[in-house]
Formats: structure tokens, C-alpha cells, sequence
């Protein structure tokens, strides 16, 4: 036994082993609106991120639902980040493994984060592709944005195989971001009469979802985050003039405390000016963190890099609201699945995290001659994230009731199973609406149905380049308004001593559509085909995947979410 031993570790790495594939089902095609500037010089800097494999992700799993279970006494016994870091750090075999590698081929340069489960290594490219069979690293030029990926897909050696569950910085694009304005031109009408307001702005939102003017923040230690990475920048001053103009009726900060990352010295963009202005519009007068792309490396994936801070920061806002998604057909199983890991990780410390829902309805996938299907979109389908669709007034100029907003994001995953918290709704819904539900072959309704919630996502005012800029529309807007929301009530939980809300979405079902408002009318978009003509779902009494379990009533959620 002890000769094998021996033999094992120069046997490793013997170049007559096999490699395989950690992501095969990854989408390695460069989307049309990238120019391929040509293979990068050999020498050229980059920078490659590498998930070790965790231990106990199924207890990790089994935590997360007792600490946000309100009906378990383990509900909101957050774990600390090195609590975390002792459950699911890779064992020693996978860290000896994953280095003794990394250091064959000169690679030592490599930083790792608390949880010990990434790590991040410079290298040339020359000696990247040595690294990762396969692997052919080019240039890629979209607009002024430049980056560098592999054309072809990696494969890493046998040996290291089990150790690992992805390589990042090779494949995954920044998607497109959306064109939040154009989004809504087509909606314009005709306005400005008396008792009609012009658009959403703070106020109507603080109007509409009943918060008073001293429902804002007051506990010490409270703070909210966004996160954005689509080359994204928001000027403080720009921050500064919105709560200006329309800050006036509610107690708010004007400033953003702190902000990770780099931010660009370029123009604000639309996205990022909205985030930040509405969180701190619904959570008023709340400490508000911006995390924005971070990293010098053109082979960095902006998304996983903020996901990699959140397992080297002991000390995080409780919620955090994102932008961001990508469809989930594009991205590899493996991949997926590892970050919903870290999303329990963070919600076993009692972290909050909100994605959009998107804005593209149901989504469309064309599969062949006519034929279609919805396409979900991640991270909105993850089972371990609250996610948040959009809304229009009924009239769009009244403080009315909530309709659906035809581009609000929704449907079912095809990658995550249903989880159990949200069974008994979905199972309502589909029986309610079986007889004009869309054709079974365009939805999976084994998967996790989303949104969760939602809030008006039409019409917004934002300042941006210093201009008040009109018309502004989709989930990003939706998003930061929840989020806000939630983090008046874990500052109210916190001013009783009780823990933060964390994952919301178990005890968010639980309430059955208490302290919410119903959204019953509308239907989101989908594919233009002749089965379902542009129509995806639609709103109905109670849970659906268009608004999830309705907009938030203030004063009733805070009431059904303080105890405990
Ligand atoms: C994580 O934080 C430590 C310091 O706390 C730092 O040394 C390390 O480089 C960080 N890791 C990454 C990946 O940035
Ligand atoms: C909240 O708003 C709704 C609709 O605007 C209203 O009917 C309700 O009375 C308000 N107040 C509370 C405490 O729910
Ligand atoms: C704003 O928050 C601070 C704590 O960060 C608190 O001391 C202050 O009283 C709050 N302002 C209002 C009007 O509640
Ligand atoms: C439907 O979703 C389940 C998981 O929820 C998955 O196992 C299955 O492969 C999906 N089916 C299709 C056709 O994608
Ligand atoms: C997340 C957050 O805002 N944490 C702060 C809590 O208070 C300590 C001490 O004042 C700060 O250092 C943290 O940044």
C-alpha cells in the first residue's frame, strides 16, 4: 500500500494521462456582436479563477433551510463566514491536488479567499493553454469594451478532474445589458394633467407601497448593497442632485459609503444610476454599498468576481440587489450549480440576495423550424435567491392598483427542481390557470418557478450625466425597491435584537399573499410564434410567474416579518 503511495504523486501529472471536460455543456460560441481581434500575444497576462470542490454542500443545503425556516428552531442562527469556511472548505487531498498542479507548470502566484474554495492565479496565456488542454485564448472587441476568452473549450487533466468543479475567465460574456429606455418608448402617452403624476419617482413609490416619511432607517450597524457588471458606473453627484429634487418628503443619505471595485472615470450608465438611486429611495437613510466590476484582468467574469468577495468578506451588508442574468441555456450545469452553492453560503449568514427577473417575459429559444420554447434565465431560476419581476400602474399616470409589465421576467427553471417552499403555490396556480396555460413543451413545470415578487418596474425618472432622464423601465428598477424594503424591516428587526430576515423565500410563502398586493391582471411577452403569439403566462389570483406573490404593502410586511 505504502509503495503506491509513493509512486502516486510522480505518476500524477505524467503527460500520458487523459483530460476531460469540467463544463461540457457550456455554450463556447462568441455572440455575433463580439469581433474576434485575433489570438492574444503568448505572453500576455491573465487571470483565471478556479472552483475547488466543497465538502458538505448537502448539509450547507440542510442549514439553510432550518435558519430560514420560521417554523424551525434554528431559524435565523446565521453562521459566520469562518463558520461557513470550516463546513465547506475542500479537504486537504483537493488543496494538495489543485496546487501541486497549478505548480507544475510554474503557476504560484495565486490568491485564495476564506472558504479556501477559489482560487485566483495569474499566468501567461501561453501558459494557460498549456494548463488547460484545448484551450485558445483570443481578443474580442465589442464597442469600446475589450476582453479576452478562449475560442474552444478547455479540458484539464484527469488527475485534477474530481478536485474541480469549473475554470472561470475562459468562456461566459457579459450579456448585453438591456436599453432600459427604449424598453418604454414605445408606451409613451399622452400626460400632464392636473392629479396625474408624470412618472415613478421616490415619492409615488413610498406613496404606492404606503411607506410614511419616518419609515427610514435608524439602526447603527444596517446596510444594502447593489451590484452591478455591466461596465456600469454611477456618479456620486448624480446621486447627490436625484435625492435633491426628489429626496425632499423622507429623511435619506445622499452618498454612497462604500464602494468595491473599480469605478470607471468614464459616463454614468443608465443601469447602475437607477440601482443605486432607488435603493436608498424605499431603504432611506441606510448605509449603501456599491459593488461594481472589479479587476484589471480582461479574462476576468465580473459576476463570479463579486460572487468570490462575498467568501472573502467577513463583514457584509445584509441585502443585496443584482442586475444581472444570463439565459440559462447558455451557461454549463456545472457552473450553475456551484453558484447556487454560494448562494447558500450566503444565505446561511443571514444575507439577502435579489435578483431581477429580467425583461424579456418568458424568454423564447428557437430549437428548429418553427418550433420554440421559453427560456428561464439564471441567476433568476435559482432556488436559493429571491427574485424580483416588474409591474405598471392600471393607469400609468394614477397611483392605482398594479398590473403586470409585459416584459417582467418569470417561468421555470430547467435546470433547478421545484423547492418544496414554493410547491403548494405553483401546484395552485397551474390547477387555476390549466385550461390557458401556454403548450406543456414550452415550460418545465418540474423546475423552480420564479419570480418571487415584484414592484412597478414602468416609467421611472433617473438622474444620470446630471440630467433628470424619464422613461427609465424594467426589473432593475423593481429590484432595488424591494430591496430597499427589506432592509427597513431588518432594521427593524435588528432595533428588537432579532436576527436578519437572510434567504426570504421560505418564510415569504408562508405568508400565502398576507401583506402583499395581488397582481391578477396582464401576461408577460414570449415567442413570436404561431402557437403562443407573443403570449408567455399570465397574472392570476395569488402566486404566478409573472409577479410571483405581489408587491410589497409596507406596513403589513413589516408587521408579518418582525416577530421572531
Ligand atoms: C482575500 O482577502 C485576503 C486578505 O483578507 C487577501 O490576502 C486575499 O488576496 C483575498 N483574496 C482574493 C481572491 O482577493
Ligand atoms: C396601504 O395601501 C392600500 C392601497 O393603496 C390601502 O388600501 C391601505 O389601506 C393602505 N394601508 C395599509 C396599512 O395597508
Ligand atoms: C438615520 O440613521 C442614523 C443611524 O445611521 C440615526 O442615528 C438617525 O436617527 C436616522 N435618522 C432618522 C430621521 O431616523
Ligand atoms: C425539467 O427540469 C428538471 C429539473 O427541475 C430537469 O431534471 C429536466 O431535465 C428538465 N427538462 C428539460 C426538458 O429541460
Ligand atoms: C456591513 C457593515 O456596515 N458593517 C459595519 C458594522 O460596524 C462596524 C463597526 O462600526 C463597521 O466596521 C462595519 O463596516
Amino acid at each position: 500500500m505504502n509503495a503506491l503511495l509513493t509512486f502516486a504523486i510522480p505518476l500524477l501529472f505524467s503527460s500520458l494521462a487523459w483530460s476531460g471536460y469540467l463544463e461540457h455543456d457550456q455554450d463556447v460560441l462568441i455572440p455575433d456582436d463580439w469581433t474576434d481581434a485575433g489570438w492574444v500575444n503568448p505572453t500576455e497576462e491573465l487571470e483565471l479563477t478556479f472552483a475547488l470542490k466543497q465538502q458538505n454542500t448537502d448539509l450547507l443545503e440542510e442549514i439553510l433551510r432550518l435558519v430560514s425556516d420560521p417554523d424551525s428552531a434554528q431559524y435565523g442562527k446565521h453562521l459566520t463566514l469562518e463558520e461557513v469556511s470550516s463546513l465547506v472548505h475542500p479537504t486537504e487531498l483537493t488543496q494538495k491536488v489543485v496546487h501541486h498542479w497549478l505548480q507544475s507548470h510554474g503557476i504560484t502566484n495565486c490568491l485564495t479567499v476564506r472558504t479556501r474554495d477559489f482560487l485566483q492565479c495569474t499566468m501567461t496565456a501561453e501558459v494557460a493553454e498549456k494548463l488547460l488542454p484545448g484551450s485558445k485564448f483570443h481578443r474580442y472587441i465589442r464597442d469600446d469594451h475589450s476582453l479576452v476568452r478562449s475560442s474552444a473549450p478547455y479540458s484539464v487533466h484527469d488527475d485534477v478532474h474530481q478536485h474541480l468543479d469549473f475554470v472561470a475567465g475562459l468562456h461566459r460574456l457579459p450579456p448585453k445589458g438591456q436599453d432600459l429606455r427604449k424598453a418604454s418608448s414605445n408606451r409613451k402617452q399622452k400626460r400632464s394633467k392636473a392629479g396625474l403624476h408624470l412618472g415613478v419617482t421616490p415619492s409615488i413609490l413610498r406613496a404606492r407601497y404606503n411607506l410614511t416619511a419616518t419609515d427610514v432607517g435608524t439602526a447603527k450597524n444596517n446596510s444594502q448593497a447593489v451590484a452591478q457588471f455591466l461596465e456600469q458606473y454611477f456618479n456620486p453627484a448624480d446621486l447627490a442632485e436625484f435625492m435633491g429634487m426628489y429626496g425632499r418628503s423622507f429623511k435619506h443619505l445622499s452618498q454612497v459609503d462604500r464602494v468595491v471595485g473599480i469605478q470607471g472615470a468614464g459616463k454614468a450608465g443608465i443601469e447602475a444610476s437607477l440601482d443605486v438611486e432607488y435603493i436608498m429611495s424605499t431603504g432611506a437613510n441606510i448605509s449603501t454599498w456599491v459593488f461594481t466590476n472589479q479587476g484589471r484582468h480582461e479574462s476576468q467574469e465580473p459576476f463570479l468576481q463579486w460572487i468570490v468577495l462575498l467568501s472573502n468578506m467577513s463583514d457584509l451588508p445584509w441585502v443585496h440587489t443584482i442586475s444581472y442574468g444570463d439565459d440559462e441555456d447558455s451557461l454549463s450545469t456545472a457552473f450553475m450549480m456551484r453558484i447556487n452553492t454560494e448562494f447558500m453560503k450566503a444565505g446561511v449568514r443571514g444575507i439577502s440576495l435579489l435578483f431581477a427577473s429580467g425583461d424579456s417575459g418568458a424568454g423564447c429559444k428557437h430549437l428548429g423550424k418553427g418550433q420554440n420554447t421559453f427560456r428561464p434565465s439564471f441567476p433568476a431560476s435559482s432556488p436559493y435567491v429571491t427574485t424580483v419581476g416588474g409591474t405598471s400602474f392600471k393607469n400609468p399616470f394614477k397611483i392605482t392598483y398594479e398590473i403586470t409589465d409585459y416584459i417582467s421576467g418569470g417561468g421555470f427553471s430547467n435546470v433547478f427542481k421545484m423547492p418544496d417552499y414554493q410547491a403548494s403555490a405553483v401546484d395552485g396556480y397551474l390547477k387555476t390557470v390549466a385550461a390557458t396555460l401556454p403548450p406543456p413543451s414550452y415550460f418545465n413545470t418540474s423546475g423552480r418557478a420564479y419570480p418571487d415578487m415584484a414592484a412597478l418596474s414602468d416609467n421611472y425618472w433617473v438622474v444620470i450625466n446630471r440630467v433628470p432622464v424619464p422613461w427609465v423601465s424594467g426589473t432593475s428598477a423593481s429590484t432595488p425597491v424591494v430591496g430597499g424594503m427589506l432592509s427597513l424591516i431588518n432594521d427593524q428587526r435588528m432595533l428588537k435584537g432579532r436576527p436578519a430576515l437572510g434567504f426570504l423565500n421560505p418564510r415569504l410563502y408562508k405568508l400565502k399573499g398576507q401583506a402583499l398586493f395581488d397582481v391578477t391582471e396582464g401576461c408577460h411577452l414570449s415567442c413570436l410564434d404561431e402557437q403562443v403569439q407573443g403570449k408567455g403566462f399570465c397574472a392570476a389570483p395569488s402566486w404566478d410567474p409573472v409577479t410571483g406573490c405581489g408587491t410589497p404593502n409596507y406596513p403589513a410586511l413589516l408587521a408579518a416579518l418582525l416577530a421572531e
